[in-house]
């Protein structure tokens, strides 16, 4: 160290050059820190996960495996306005789902029959995968691949046989499409399936059956630069399927296993904790929210007038992405094998939104001043906050773990949104900021927000009007080390319209209906059968009984519609609170007396613990009737069954 700034010192005074040396040195990294692969998903922010299968024709969520590959005939398939739409929305990737749990492969693969080549489609000659990566690439989007371990169709489900060919699948698809940025590994595992024609319950154990490590070899092998999307992997999945990560959302994360559990796994750990991840955990794991654009991953025409919309996905946004994680949303085309109008629309608009409130950083106009400044060093000098490089940063001396930024304007600007980055090359350091605005000779503070990492977007309710801001850091452990302040105007701020707002279309009024049998309710008026009537979503029918004990499935509920009517479908709304006695097994029996009853439809519904949104049940006929049954046949966990709302359309 000595004898370096001795040189240095004789250097300079010989050459002029010497103001431009600089050896402050760079702050110490903080805990767990990113891979290079894991600092380019940070980037890309956005991206959306194609569901096209033969499950798209058969109107279902989870394909069983036994649809004929014959209805797998898009007419007018276009992979190039799906991506287009996708470009448009300002999304950055593309993932495709290449096989659903019903294990049918969209590429001619050799491994099962069951794939795209005993399709009409193309006369079998087709591959969808290749046809989706060209149609990415070609609109500027990253290409990624989820392949389900769980299938459905494989007769050896269950066996290592089943795992090698699983194997041979990521093979074929990490080698024969491009690179890949994103290889997307789901949670869902083992249940009923076909089978090969066994139509049965197969169990595996999920902490062992996949052999993960070894399975994750392969894209270490083939990909090397593409994140592992699990939570035992690169990037974890955020805890719901609804789109958004916890107000505070730290991008380290400690998997822990279920109580009972030693290890966890992939579906088998407490999930409660993603939204959040765990402050200094031990691994970097950031969180990707995922959501699809309406409320099936898969399409159903019944859901045309429920695609969310521009405002809602804008809102999703910044609880995603503006909490450190990245957004995935679900598209998913429809039998012609294109996006339906809606989406396209919801998608193009949404892209506007983002292209109007974020392409003119105000910062960029203001004067900024640290109030320290890492060795007095330009290097870590204020300029890097504007000069959108992530990557260079401000930095403080290691002694100062508080310390704030002010921005001056010559006029007052007008904003809502200020965006802040640390380098997260160096972990994520800070733990909390506080943003305050001046108000003639006062400061009035604005907000306040943790865990900041790659990103974390602050937006005021209001449009504020100040030509000063300050940047507080109120708390961090270590030095500061942050790569970004960036100022935006939100141009109109609308209200975020849900989409769970509009009603399910042609649903029945319900207002005369009345239930007139229920085979088990809690003695709790808050498990009341008659809940599921009341309009509230939030109250629940429950079998569930503390004191006198519970009453398994299955479950009965009778409902009298108060005259005959027709029908062409059931709903089933479920409890969002808890999966305990979410219903996945179902039967409705119809009755115009209340005395002689036929069954109107059994069956499945699927992925309701990850995406409890309401079921919409089609009949394979209209039936008229008077009095309906409903029956849970059995629950995703808890052995109870409940019900938040049941309707008919
Ligand atoms: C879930 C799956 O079970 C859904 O069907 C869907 O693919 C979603 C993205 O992941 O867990």
């Amino acid at each position: 160290m000595m004898k370096k700034s001795l040189l240095s010192t004789l250097i300079c005074g010989s050459l002029l050059a010497c103001s431009t040396i600089d050896n402050t040195p760079e702050p110490a990294p903080y805990g767990a820190l990113p891979a290079e692969r894991q600092l380019k998903w940070h980037e890309m922010e956005t991206y959306v996960l194609i569901h096209f299968t033969p499950t798209t024709f058969e109107n279902k969520e989870w394909g069983y495996g036994d649809a004929d590959p014959s209805i797998f005939n898009p007419t007018e398939f276009d992979a190039n306005q799906i991506a287009k739409a996708a470009a448009d929305g300002g999304f950055k990737g593309l993932v495709l789902v290449a096989k659903h749990h019903d294990g049918f492969a969209l590429w001619p693969t050799k491994t099962t029959d069951y794939n795209i080549s005993k399709s009409p489609w193309k006369n079998g000659q087709g591959d969808m995968v290749k046809e989706f990566e060209q149609a990415a690439r070609k609109n500027g989007l990253e290409f990624g691949i989820y392949c389900s371990p769980w299938d459905r169709n494989f007769p050896l489900y269950g066996t290592y046989e089943y795992v090698k060919a699983y194997r041979e699948q990521l093979r074929e698809l990490y080698t024969n499409y491009g690179k890949l940025f994103i290889t997307w590994f789901d949670g869902a595992n083992g249940g009923d399936g076909y089978y090969g024609g066994a139509r049965e319950q197969r169990k595996i154990d999920n902490t062992t059956y996949y052999g993960w490590d070894t399975t994750w070899q392969i894209v270490r092998e083939l990909q090397p630069d593409a994140v592992i999307f699990n939570d035992m992997g690169d990037v974890r999945w955020v805890g719901n399927e609804e789109g958004y990560a916890a107000e505070t959302s730290w991008a380290t994360f400690n998997p822990e296993p279920l109580d009972g559990n030693t290890v966890a796994a992939p579906g088998s750990l407490k999930y409660w904790l993603s939204p959040e991840g765990t402050r200094n955990g031990d691994f970097w794991k950031p969180a990707e929210c995922d959501v699809p654009l309406r409320p099936g991953w898969f399409y159903h025409p019944e859901q045309d007038y429920r695609v969310k919309t521009p405002e809602y996905l804008f809102d999703l946004y910044f609880k995603s992405v503006g909490r450190g994680g990245a957004l995935d949303l679900g598209l998913s085309p429809d039998r012609r094998g294109l996006l339906h109008q809606h989406d396209v629309e919801s998608l193009a608009k949404f892209g506007e939104l983002l292209k109007a409130t974020f392409s003119n950083n105000l910062a960029k106009t203001a004067k900024l001043t640290a109030s320290n400044t890492r060795g007095g060093s330009r290097k870590f000098g204020t300029a890097n906050l504007t000069d959108d490089d992530r990557y260079s940063y401000w930095a403080t001396d290691d002694s100062v773990t508080k310390a704030d930024i002010t921005l001056t304007w010559k006029e007052p600007v007008k904003f809502n949104i200020v965006r802040l980055r640390e380098n997260i090359k160096l972990g994520q350091r800070i733990e909390r900021i506080a943003i305050d605005v001046k108000e003639g000779n006062d400061w009035k503070e604005v907000a306040q927000a943790t865990s900041i990492g790659a990103q974390r977007l602050v937006r005021l309710p209001q449009h504020v009007s100040a030509s000063e801001l300050r940047v507080r850091v109120v708390e961090s452990p270590v030095s500061i080390t942050l790569s970004e302040i960036a100022v935006f105007l939100e141009p109109e701020q609308k209200p975020t319209v849900s989409y769970k707002l509009v009603p399910t279309a042609g649903a029945l009024d319900r207002k005369e209906w009345e239930v007139v049998a229920v085979t088990a309710e809690s003695k709790d008026a808050s498990g009341s059968a008659s809940n599921v009537l009341d309009g509230a979503g939030v109250t629940f029918w429950s079998t569930a009984n503390a004191k006198s004990g519970s009453s398994a499935a299955p479950q009965s509920i009778t409902i009298d519609m108060g005259a005959v009517q027709t029908v062409k479908a059931f709903t089933y709304l479920p409890r969002t609170d808890s999966p305990a006695g979410l219903v996945n097994r179902y039967k409705w029996e119809i009755s115009k007396d209340g005395k002689t009853w036929t069954s109107a439809v059994t069956g499945e519904f699927s992925n309701i613990k990850a995406n409890p949104i309401e079921q919409v049940v089609n009949l394979p006929a209209p039936v008229e009737c008077r009095y309906f049954r409903f029956t849970g046949l059995s629950a995703v966990e808890g052995n109870i069954i409940t019900a938040a709302e049941l309707g008919a359309l």
